[in-house]
């Protein structure tokens, strides 16, 4: 995967390029979108900072919102597929196209934070190679009240993941990060939906990348509606496939 390299910079120290790009994958978030965008610029106004919102053609028309802000908001992008469809991809789209030698995403919906991306960042910068916001270490919680399936469905993806895959890391489907750029020069992401964390969290351990978890206490979203919710079943059985075959890859000496 060829990204441009891209020593580290230091925040502040005008660099041409930006030291941190936060990614915002999104879909029907319009209710959260525009204030996310402030929030995150301001819990990292230490840093040289780029965003990117990659929208699939939302029907609640976020796009149009981040654009208008982006009017106004130069460190801001917003990429609209159109015909496009998947969180994964979306992702990856965005890491494509950032530029910061350190790499981020959360949802766009409140749930995870943005105050915490300057704890992340920061241990990124000085103790590890992926940082990521964790619900499942001491400290950590989610306090959101989903279905009994979800909840289920949850821990037992949770449980086989560090039983089968990495034994000392708790929350395989956290999708709350942030990485050095050279992560995603040797690892790109797989999948449709949140299954891409299990498999980029087991594959860079693999490769050797130091990963801390980084506790945060996820809440209910504050606006709009969960994208998990709708084809629970089938999304858990992707993420349970996902584990399947990534131990059978490692079994191979394949990943
Ligand atoms: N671009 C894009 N973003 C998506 C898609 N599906 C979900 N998202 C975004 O991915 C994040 C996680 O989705 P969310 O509905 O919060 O899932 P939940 O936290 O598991 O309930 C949110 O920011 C969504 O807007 C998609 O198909 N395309
Ligand atoms: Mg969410």
């Amino acid at each position: 995967m060829s990204l441009p390299a891209e020593p580290m910079s230091t925040p502040g120290a005008g660099s041409v390029r930006p030291h941190v790009t936060v990614i915002l994958p999104t879909y029907n978030e319009a209710g959260n979108i525009e204030d996310l965008i402030i929030a995150i610029r301001h819990a990292l106004k230490a840093w040289d900072l780029e965003l990117i919102v990659v929208d699939d053609n939302s029907p609640d028309e976020t796009w149009r919102i981040a654009e208008i802000r982006s009017k106004t908001t130069p460190e801001l992008r917003v990429i609209r597929r159109i015909g496009e469809r998947g969180l994964t991809s979306a992702i990856q789209r965005g890491i494509r196209e950032s530029r910061g030698s350190i790499i981020c995403w959360l949802d766009c919906d409140f749930s995870q934070p943005p105050e915490l991306l300057p704890a992340l960042v920061s241990a990124v910068e000085s103790r590890c190679d992926i940082a990521v916001g964790s619900r499942y270490v001491q400290g950590g919680s989610d306090s959101r009240t989903g279905t009994r399936l979800r909840i289920w469905l949850s821990s037992v993806i949770t449980t086989l993941s560090s039983m089968l895959l990495v034994r000392d890391f708790r929350d395989h489907t956290s999708g709350f990060i942030a990485a050095r750029r050279s992560v995603f020069e040797q690892i790109s992401l797989r999948g449709d939906y949140g299954e891409y964390f299990i498999d980029l969290i087991f594959r860079a351990h693999r490769r050797g990348f130091r990963i801390v978890e980084i506790p945060y206490v996820c809440v209910p979203r504050r606006s709009g509606e969960s994208k998990t919710e709708s084809g629970m079943i089938s999304k858990g059985m992707k993420y349970l496939g996902t584990v399947a075959r990534l131990r059978w890859e490692a079994l191979r000496g394949a990943c």
